[in-house]
Formats: structure tokens, sequence, C-alpha cells
């Protein structure tokens, strides 16, 4: 299991951002208004192939959540380090539906309405399409891990804009490593 992977929990489907640790105990950073209803998660649609439970989760203000690993038997892979994104920088984001689409970031500490739920603060906005399910999978440049997919308007049928949690503020706020 690994960045840009489907996840599915009480019927929804989102995606993992980047696997993380604290000490031996692993975890992964997904969005946090994925996790709002969703209290354990599954690597199949089906739902019988569990991976763990949501531990802590963040929405709306912020859109950050952590899930365990507690099934022992799945493998989570890495190779990240932590950024912070600029403006026009060149950028990538993975998900479920939609898979990879690239682009660049138009701003930062942007604050996003979402109709019905609430306002998120602090995002990263890029010019890329993304699509209901890609929530929670990640963006980056490279190996450097910059956010979380928060949301957006468009598709990528047409084209879009799309917001991001910097990833950092979800490592700080848990007190995990990212790798
Ligand atoms: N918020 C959506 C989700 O929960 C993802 C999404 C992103 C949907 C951009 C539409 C959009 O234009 O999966």
């Amino acid at each position: 299991v690994g960045p840009g992977d489907a996840i599915y929990g009480s019927g929804y489907r989102c995606s993992v951002g980047f696997n993380v640790r604290s000490g031996g105990t692993h975890y992964f950073l997904t969005a946090g208004h994925c996790a709002e209803d969703v209290g354990t998660w599954y690597t199949n649609s089906g739902e019988t192939t569990r991976i763990g439970p949501t531990v802590k989760s963040s929405f709306p203000g912020n859109d950050y959540a952590l899930v365990r690993y507690a099934n022992t038997s799945l493998t989570h892979s890495g190779g990240y380090t932590v950024g912070n994104a600029k403006v026009g920088q060149r950028v990538t984001r993975d998900g479920s539906s939609t898979g990879v689409h690239s682009g660049r970031v138009e701003a930062l500490d942007v604050s996003v309405r979402y109709r019905g739920s609430g306002t998120v603060r602090g995002m990263i906005q890029a010019d890329i399409c993304a699509e209901s399910g890609d929530s929670g999978g990640p963006l980056y440049a490279g190996s450097t891990a910059l956010g979380i997919t928060s949301g957006g308007t468009g598709d990528c049928s047409s084209g879009g804009t799309t917001f991001y949690q910097p990833v950092r503020e979800a490592l700080r706020a848990y007190d995990v490593n990212i790798y």
C-alpha cells in the first residue's frame, strides 16, 4: 500500500497520501474529510482486506487524517522527504480515480469554502484536475512530499483546479515522520 492507492471504508473510496511512522508503528496520511465517517479502512471495494483504523482526523479547518496499519501482512512503501511548495513549482499528484496528473502551484495559504461541509485554510492551489475518490492522494515534486488532495473544481475531462493540505503541517500535528 502506498501513495495514490485506493482505500475503502463505509462504502466510500479515497486515496492514500503518504506512509508515515512513529517509532515502529506504521500509518498513512489521507484527507480528513475522507475519514470523518470512516472507522476502518480496507484495500478493496468489497471491504474484506482490512488495513486498520482511523486514529485521528481534522476537518474542516484542516484536511488531514492518520490511519494505522493494523494488518501486519500489508507492505507500506516510502521514499519521500517532506518539503514546502513554492508558487510556480511544477508538481504532480496521484489518486485512485484519475491517476497521475501534473501542473503548477498557483498560490499558497489559500482558504477554501466547500459547499455544505466547511472551510479549510492554508491550502496549496494547483492547476491540476482531480475527481471524486482522488481525495487524500499525494502531491509531490520528485521525491519531495508536499500535500494531500483536499478538493477542487472541474474534472479531468475539461480541466480543473485543486487544493492540497500541506503535508508538513499534518506531520507536525500528529508527531509522525515521513519515509
Ligand atoms: N474532494 C474529492 C474527494 O473527496 C476530490 C475532488 C477533487 C473532487 C477535485 C472534485 C474535484 O474537482 O474525493
